[in-house]
Formats: structure tokens, sequence, C-alpha cells
């Protein structure tokens, strides 16, 4: 096992036994930069903040020479507290990579390709600069899109912006937690920040829907979680997969994919039958319990559990729980969300419905109300009147928070509501994180200009027409961090070594490209260190108590819980929390939510069901050298009747396919009991087609490269992608790797 490989190796690293030529490349590369007891002592300490995902966990890098000897948590960062996960702790293998993106670059074969001429950044920009002043000439500005996930976007975004383009997307909206933001915000009025704000603190029951903890690796959360767990908290956890999370609850609902609507309706028909809710916050906040009442009048839990295929037993269990910790229940609104289409905003509301009447919302033990720091703008000019942008224009999700990344690429490939000929990615692998990958290319192919901003060769870079390299995060400034949580804190990023090639950060490209675009005037600092103190004035601190500590935490304005009795008007068109949704009804979509069964997989076919390993983040880590030397490839989980019925054993290579012939792997079957007969589930990430990613690629199965079918939910723009049937063929076992 490689695991075990690697505890011995490191073993043997401190006993300075290890001879370099028994070492597969991966540990080679991990030895270089693990720090060892005869490794040097670090000559500073540089405070800064991960980029491996967007917890973005405060890391104070140990540095000697232009070299990160290591990296550990902050402590005083609320995402971190003292702690790295594994990912955020090997960041710093990505340094030395040689696989990384060295300088920019111009494509010379045909797109997709990943044939590139190497130039220097004026040429780069100007190649930029000239084909996006071509299209817009032709098309509008409107013809321009920007997709971006990561600190450096929002100043691209700001140059795409002030160039007048409305159309900037990531898919941390559309195809992550869009739905819920939208549930939450009909309901509340206000949609749920980044880190969420949960209560584990005070916490006596927590209910998860999917967040599977433990394996979605998110810092503090994990911590906080164990904490509760530890002190007594109780844990209801629905999942059709016997997730990480779910070993560990008092109460496991196994229900059927897209089922969990039906459990949460029954839970509040008890909620209202035993006339257990918070009468006192429903009465004083909430409008439309009447219609509420009539409408679970009729779904009992022998109703739900028939539904979800559970025991009814196991759901009054777990409706005790819930019942008997009032208000202190953490109902987790979930992250990733888009599963199944509508019925996503759908559910959404059921969680935000629970809420309400557990009096939970910003109440101790529930979800607290969070806050985030205030630091100035940076003047410059009034940014343009921009456009409809495309979902706009189309007169498409009336409830959508953000421009969709599903949106842009419909309008790239078909012309309409208007053509869309240049896009901008920063940052995101569209090719692995957008469903539908046919549709990702038949849009590229419509595009005049393609350019990508990236650190390394992913799928995306290969169908770049110029490719600019970015310093990677611990070489780099990036724009304040503006922490929101329990306390509100500004973070720092930046550089703790210098890239020794030719990478620039993203703020330097946005000032640099948006000069070449003729709108340098929205970038009119002379170093990024004006940018950033310009921004921290007023805020508290400053850039160089920021440079020193790494991380700011600012008082408090208002108090965490909302106070029995208080006043408070919600940013909901009533001013109430609203139970039943009036501005639903009026857009035509169920004002109550409603569940409907999603259609069960043709016989012989399954369900895709797919999350994360704890070791990777989507598919941006898995070449990274230590990374991929702990976990360098997934699995197929599979029931055991299932595999007995296509004659597959445990650890035998399958392909996975959809009904359209796309295909993905051959990866080993895992053969397991926490499986339901219906579905199979995969870590997201794998199956790389990038040969660039020398030690990740042709390792493993990509699940996105058989997501053909998916479901655009009309109410957030969002796209359900746990919509996939599959089949399996087994491969007979030691059978080759396809490349
Ligand atoms: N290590 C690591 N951690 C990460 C990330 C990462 O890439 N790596 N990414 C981060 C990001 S951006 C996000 S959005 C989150 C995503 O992580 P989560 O928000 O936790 O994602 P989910 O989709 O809720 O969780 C996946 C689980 O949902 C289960 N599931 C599938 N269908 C259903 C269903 O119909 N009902 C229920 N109840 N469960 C179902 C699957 O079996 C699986 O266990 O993780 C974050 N944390
Ligand atoms: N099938 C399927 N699709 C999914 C998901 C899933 O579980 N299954 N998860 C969804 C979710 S929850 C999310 S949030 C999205 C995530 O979607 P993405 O953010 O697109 O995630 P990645 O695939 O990791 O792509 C990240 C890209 O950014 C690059 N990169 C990394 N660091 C930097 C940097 O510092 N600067 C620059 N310029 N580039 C950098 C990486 O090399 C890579 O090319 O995917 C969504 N799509
Ligand atoms: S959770 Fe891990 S990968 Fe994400 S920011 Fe924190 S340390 Fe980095
Ligand atoms: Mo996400």
């Amino acid at each position: 096992m490689k695991r075990v490989s690697r505890r011995s190796f490191l073993k043997g690293v401190g006993a300075g036994a290890v001879a370099g030529s028994a070492l597969c490349a991966g540990e080679a590369h991990a030895f270089r930069i693990a720090r060892t007891p005869e490794a040097p002592n670090a000559e500073r300490e540089v405070p800064s903040f991960c980029e491996l995902c967007f917890w973005n966990c405060g890391l104070v890098a140990e540095v000697r020479k232009n070299r990160v000897l290591s990296l550990r948590g902050h402590p005083q960062y609320p995402s971190a507290q003292g702690r790295l996960c594994a990912r955020g702790n090997a960041g710093a293998a990505f340094l030395g990579d040689e696989d990384r993106l060295k300088y920019p670059m111009v494509r010379v074969g045909e797109r997709g390709e990943g044939r590139f001429r190497r130039v220097g950044w004026r040429e780069a920009y100007q190649t930029i600069a000239a084909g996006f002043a071509k299209i817009k000439s032709q098309h509008g500005a409107q013809a321009l899109a920007l997709f971006y996930h990561g600190t450096g976007g929002p100043l691209l975004r700001s140059m795409m912006v002030a160039y007048g383009s409305p159309n900037y997307v990531g898919p941390s909206y559309a195809q992550c937690k869009g739905a819920r933001n939208v549930g939450y915000k009909i309901t509340f009025g206000e949609k749920l920040p980044s880190p969420e704000p949960l209560d584990f603190e005070k916490t006596r029951c927590m209910v998860f829907f999917g967040s599977h903890l433990g394996e979605n690796a998110h810092n503090s959360q994990v911590q906080e979680f164990v904490r509760a767990r530890a002190r007594g908290a109780r844990l209801v956890v629905l999942d059709p997969r016997l997730s990480t999370v779910a070993q560990k609850a008092d109460v496991w609902l196994p229900v059927k994919p897209g089922s969990d609507l039906a459990v949460i309706l029954a839970w509040i028909h008890l909620l209202l039958a035993e006339d257990a809710h918070d009468r006192a916050f429903v009465e004083k906040h909430c409008l439309g319990l009447e219609e509420l009442r009539a409408h679970v009048a009729a779904l009992t839990p022998a109703w739900a559990a028939e539904q979800a295929g559970v025991p009814e037993r196991d759901l009054r269990a777990a409706y005790a729980h819930i019942r008997d910790s009032m208000p202190a229940v953490l109902v987790h609104p979930g992250r990733h969300v888009s599963w199944y289409g509508e019925a996503d905003t759908q559910r959404a509301r059921g969680q935000a419905i629970l809420t309400a009447l557990l009096g939970a919302w910003w109440a101790p033990g529930g979800l607290y109300r969070p806050e985030a720091p205030q630091v100035a703008d940076f003047p410059g000019p009034d940014y343009p009147d921009l456009p409809k942008d495309v979902d706009q224009a189309a007169g498409r999700f009336p409830f959508a928070q953000e421009v969709t990344t599903n949106g842009v690429r419909d309008a790239t490939r078909t012309g309409r509501p208007y053509p869309i000929k240049g896009w901008f990615v920063h940052g995101t692998n569209l090719m692995q994180s957008m469903p539908h990958v046919r549709e990702t290319r038949e849009a590229i192919a419509q595009l005049d200009l393609l350019a990508v901003c990236d650190v390394q060769p992913t799928e995306i870079t290969r169908w770049a027409d110029v490719l600019l390299p970015e310093d990677l995060y611990l070489e780099r400034y990036d724009d304040l961090l503006l922490g929101s949580g329990k306390a509100p804190f500004i973070g720092l990023r930046q550089p703790a070594v210098k890239s020794p090639h030719d990478t620039r950060p993203a703020w330097r490209i946005a000032k640099e490209l948006g000069t070449e675009l003729g709108v340098g005037d929205y970038f009119a600092f002379s170093s990024f260190e004006e940018y950033l103190e310009t921004r921290l004035s007023g805020s508290g601190t400053s850039l160089a108590q920021l440079q020193k500590d790494g991380v700011f935490l600012s008082p408090r304005k208002a108090p965490l819980y909302l106070e029995p009795g208080e006043e408070f008007h919600f940013h909901t068109p009533s001013g109430k929390v609203e139970l039943f949704s009036p501005q639903l009804a009026t857009a035509g979509f169920d004002p109550l939510p409603t569940y409907r069964p999603q259609p069960e997989p043709h016989p012989g076919s399954f369900r895709l069901l797919y999350g994360r390993s704890p070791l990777h983040t989507f598919g941006r880590t898995q070449n990274n050298p230590i990374l991929f030397d702990l976990d360098s490839g997934n699995s197929v989980w599979l029931n055991p009747r299932a595999a007995t019925r296509l004659g597959v054993g445990d650890g035998q290579p399958v392909l996975v396919r959809n009904a359209r012939g796309d295909e993905t792997g051959p990866l080993p079957a895992r053969v397991t009991e926490r499986m339901p007969e219906d579905a199979i589930y995969m870590v997201h990430g794998f199956g790389h087609r990038a040969p660039g990613l020398t030690r990740t690629n042709g390792r493993g199965g990509d699940d996105t490269a058989v997501i053909e079918s998916y479901a655009v939910d009309p109410i957030s723009g969002a796209t359900g992608m746990r919509t996939e049937f599959v089949t399996l063929h087994p491969m007979a076992t030691g059978a080759g790797r396809k490349t």
C-alpha cells in the first residue's frame, strides 16, 4: 500500500538511511521538501493563507533562502485554528515541481492539441488585447466572458467589468452552492457565506444531508465537528452511501438518492402535528405557517419512509434527536448541492424551513449571524453601465444570484441570446468542473479567443490560444481575504518565496493587461503594497501589522444571535421569514417545497454519485508530488450484490460508461456494503487527460467525463449533476491503463 510505503519512507528519512534509487518519483520529490531532523533551520517565518481550497486557512511558512521548508496552521486564523489539512501541508511541493507552467505561451497547433510557443508577457498581453478589441468592436463587450475561481479572480473581474462585460462566472455558484444560497435567500432574505455560519460550539444535534465531513476536509469545520461530537452533540446523517461521517452518526438514514426532501417534510409534519415547533419564533417572524401545515398534513413518516427507502422507526428516532435538542440544532445547509436541478433549491427551502421551525436561525447551537470585516475600496473611475448578462437577456433563472457558467457556455455554443466570442479563464478547469464536456468543446469551437491563466498544465490549458502562468500562492500577493464568521477577520496573502520562473501574480496581470485594454485607470497603484495599504485605511490594522501577524480579528458590531422577541426586518419581500413563498408562486414555482421522486436507473445501470477525497481538492492537487504519493487514484464504489451480478471482484479494473458511449477508467472496483445497489460512487478530480501532469495523467477515472445528462434548475440556474445513469464494464485483472 502506498500509504504504508510512505510512512516507512519518512521513518527512514528520519534515520538518514534511505537510498534515493529505491524511491519512486513522487517519494523522491517529497524527500526534497520534507522537513527532516537534519534539515536546516528556517531563517524567517512568513504568515499567509492557503489556496489549495477555498477554506483559505491561515498558514505560517518556514523559509530559508528561496525555499519553503514547511507549512503549518496559523494559530489565530478562525479557519485554521493552528492546523492545516493534508493538502495544505503538502502545498510547498508545488513550488519546485517541474510540471508547473513557467512562462507565457501562445498556441501553435490546433486548439486542444497542447502545442505552444514561448513568448514574452508583452506579446501575450498584446495578443489578448488585440483579440478582445476586435470582438468588442464586432459584437460589443458583452461578447466577452470571464470564468474564475480563486483569490486572484476579483481583480480580473474588475478588469472585465471596466472593459464593459457583464458575464463573469464561477463554477462555485452553478456547480456548487448556488441552489442553497437561493433557497436560503428566498426563505430568510440572506444567502449563506463561506465558511457556513454553523454554531458547532453550542450545538446539541447536527443534521447532515450529504455534507460528507472528513472526506470533505474543510479544516475548521472538521475540527469543530469533532469537538462537538466529543462533547456529546448528537448526529443525524442522510446519505445513500455510508460515508465517513455517516459511520459516526447516532442515526444514519441511507436515503434513496434525491429523497432527502421527503424526510424533511415528514419531520416538519411531526413538528407541527406535535406542536413542538418554536412557536415564539414562528409567530413573531414567519409567514405562511397555515399553508405549510396544510401542505405537510398528509406527508407522514410512513409515507416518507417509503419514499426514501428507510425504516420508519429510524426516521422517527432521528426526529426525536432533533426535537429534543431544539433550538440548538445545526441543520447543515450543504455546500455542493447541485445534485438534481430544481429539486435542489426546493430541498434547500426544506432545510431552511426546518431551521426556522426549530428556532435555530441565528440561535445558539444552530446557525449564528455571520459578520464580515469592513475595508475601503481602492479609488478608481466609476464602472460603465453594463449590458444585460446572458441569463438576464435570455429571461431565465429569475432568482439566480450570479451569472451562470452554463448560461455563458450555452450562449457561446448557440449564439443566443447573443454571441460570446472571447473567454478569459482563471483558476478553473472547465473540462472537469462543468458537466457535459462535449458542450464545453462545442462552445470553445465558437470562440475567436481563449485566454487561460493557470499554474499547471491541466486540461483547459491545452485549449488556450494564449496561456498565462500565474505565480503560485506562496509566491505572490493577492487581494485581502475578508473572512466572515463569528469573528470577522482580515487575512493577508504575501509572498514567502520568489517564483524561479517567468510567472506573474493575478493582480499584476489585471493591471498590465488592463492597461493594454485601455482600462489602466482602474488600477492606478504603483505597487500592490500601495493598493493593500489604501484598502486597509480605517480598518483597524495596517499592511505592516498584517505582514507581521498575517491576520487581524476585527471586533464584531452586531450580536451573534437574534434575541428572543427582538424586532428584525428580514430581507424578503414581506420582511418575514417566508415559509410559504409568494415570490416563488408569482414566478410559477412551488411556493412550498414539494417532493418529487427522482427517476430510478434502468435495470443494469447505476446512478453516478461522486464526492471528495480528504487528500485532494477537485482536480487541482492530484499531480502534487506528495499528495500523488499518498492518494494516486480513485475507485468505483459498488454494492456486493451488484458486483456479483456483473461478475466484478473487489479490486478488478472496470470502465464506467454512459448511454452515449463516453467512457472513463479503467479504475478498480471497491466492492462494499457501504453502497446501495442502484448507485455507484467515485471521488471527483481523477482521470486526468493532460500529458503535462506527468504523475497523475491517465490515473483513475473522471466522473465529469461521463456526466452528460444534467438538470438545469430553472430557479437558481445551477446544474444538477447526479442525474447520470452509467453502466460498468469489467476488464481482465491487470489490464493496462488507457492513456
Ligand atoms: N478534501 C476536500 N474537501 C473539500 C473539497 C475538495 O475538493 N476536497 N471541496 C470543497 C468544496 S468547494 C465543496 S462544495 C465541498 C463539497 O462537499 P459536500 O458539500 O460535503 O458535498 P456533498 O455533495 O454534500 O457530499 C457528497 C456526499 O453526498 C452523498 N450523496 C449523493 N447523493 C445524495 C443524496 O441524494 N442525498 C444525500 N443526503 N446524500 C447524497 C454522497 O454519497 C457523498 O457522501 O467540499 C469542500 N471540501
Ligand atoms: N463532476 C463533478 N463536477 C464538479 C464537482 C464534482 O464533485 N463533480 N464539484 C463542483 C464544485 S463543488 C466546485 S467548487 C467546482 C470546482 O471547479 P474548479 O475550480 O474548476 O476546480 P479544479 O478542477 O480544481 O480546477 C482548478 C484549476 O485552477 C488551477 N489553479 C490552481 N491554483 C491556481 C492558482 O493559484 N492560480 C491560477 N490561475 N490557477 C490555479 C488548477 O491548475 C486547475 O486548472 O467543480 C464543480 N464541478
Ligand atoms: S482546508 Fe486544507 S486545502 Fe483547504 S485551505 Fe485549509 S489547509 Fe488549505
Ligand atoms: Mo464547491
